[in-house]
């Protein structure tokens, strides 16, 4: 006889982690919750991509006459519409608008929460059925409840964050999140429509032997940079170089991949972008907090932690180097010892 396929699911595993904070209301949760159903519509989304061309494409109408969107667009204002109509969060902060988003309507002003997402990053995957993920961040409000969310809730440092998570929409959908007790993985299972458990309490390898790059971009790397690359390519039996090079371009499965493997991800200044590409509040500080509940590390590659940053705007930018700690205490070590003048 078949084994009984029993799993646990994201809302069980929720409730569950609730209970170790006997006083919590339980509005983390739901809030959680919501970001779970919102995901399983942009998942649909997502799978349905290849089929643009015989719906219509971008900005036409389809046959049902719905005007299509793009699905970074849409991803957006799908979570959006999740999370003001969830009631628990009284603004937001995208990567896809320039102003942070206030929900001001009675419920929501009594919202304690903020959250910053990258709704759909990755988007030069986006078009070409590469993987591409979601990046969520969730913070307690620092001003007064009932009042309209300020610009000031937002800016908090990484080490602020109530919840973290990201989604990768891959061979198979998969949320991963920690609220501060370890880093815990669902994998969607579209015929019963929910996250199940996964991964519990994963744990990225110390050392890994892969390191993710954009190396189209060598020439205008830091010295430190290009050192640790040569490193990496070297042969030492005692070390395992040398170490495989990958690089998808969407953060979520350049780092997922490492994670679960062991591995460095790497997005250094470059001369013309000397905080780098990547968004502290919306991409780099959600992955720190999973990277470092994991046991791995995340900094600026210059011994700074990425969650210690107090941003000073909301799309502030950072160098971003995560992944197995003693990668990244490697990279560092090159760091340090070829500084840029
Ligand atoms: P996006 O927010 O425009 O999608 O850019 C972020 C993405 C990350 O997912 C990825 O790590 C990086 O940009 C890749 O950049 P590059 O193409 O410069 O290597
Ligand atoms: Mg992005």
């Amino acid at each position: 006889m078949p084994a009984k396929y029993q799993p646990m699911t994201l809302n069980e595993v929720i409730i569950q982690e609730q209970s170790a904070f006997p006083y919590a209301k339980g509005e983390l949760s739901r809030l959680l919750s919501h970001i779970g159903i919102a995901t399983k519509i942009v998942h649909r989304e997502v799978n349905k991509a290849g089929l643009v061309d015989i719906l219509g494409s971008v900005g036409s109408t389809n046959v049902q006459g719905e005007k299509q969107q793009k699905l970074d667009v849409f991803a957006n204002d799908q979570f959006i519409a999740a999370l003001r109509s969830s009631g628990i969060v009284c603004g937001i902060a995208s990567e896809e608008n320039d102003e942070i988003v206030i929900f001001d309507d009675e419920l929501s002003l009594d919202g304690k929460y903020v959250v910053c997402i990258d709704p759909l990053d990755g988007s030069s995957n986006i078009d070409v059925n590469v993987s591409i993920g979601t990046i969520f961040s969730i913070y307690r409000r620092i001003t007064p409840v009932g009042m309209k969310a300020e610009i000031s809730d937002f800016l908090q440092e990484g080490t602020k964050q109530a919840a973290a998570g990201y989604v990768i929409y891959g061979s198979s959908t998969m949320l991963v999140y920690t609220t501060g007790l370890g880093t815990t993985g669902f994998t969607y299972d579209p015929s019963i429509g929910e996250f199940c458990l996964s991964y519990k309490f994963m744990k990225t390898p110390e050392h890994g032997k892969i390191y993710s790059i954009n190396e189209g971009n060598y020439i205008h790397f830091p010295m430190g940079v290009k050192k640790y690359i040569k490193y990496c390519q070297e042969i030492d039996k005692a070390t395992n170089r040398p170490y495989s090079s990958r690089y998808i371009g969407s953060l979520v499965a350049d780092f997922h991949r490492n994670l679960l493997k062991g591995g460095i991800f790497i997005y250094p200044s470059t001369e013309s972008n000397p905080n780098g590409k990547l968004r502290l509040l919306y991409e780099c500080n959600p992955i720190a907090f999973l990277a470092e509940q994991a046991g791995g590390k995340a900094t600026d590659g210059k011994g700074k932690r990425i969650l210690e940053f107090k941003p000073d705007s909301l799309h502030q930018r950072v160098p971003f180097f995560t992944g197995s700690r003693y990668m990244v205490d490697k990279a560092e070590e090159f760091m340090r010892e070829f500084p840029d003048k």
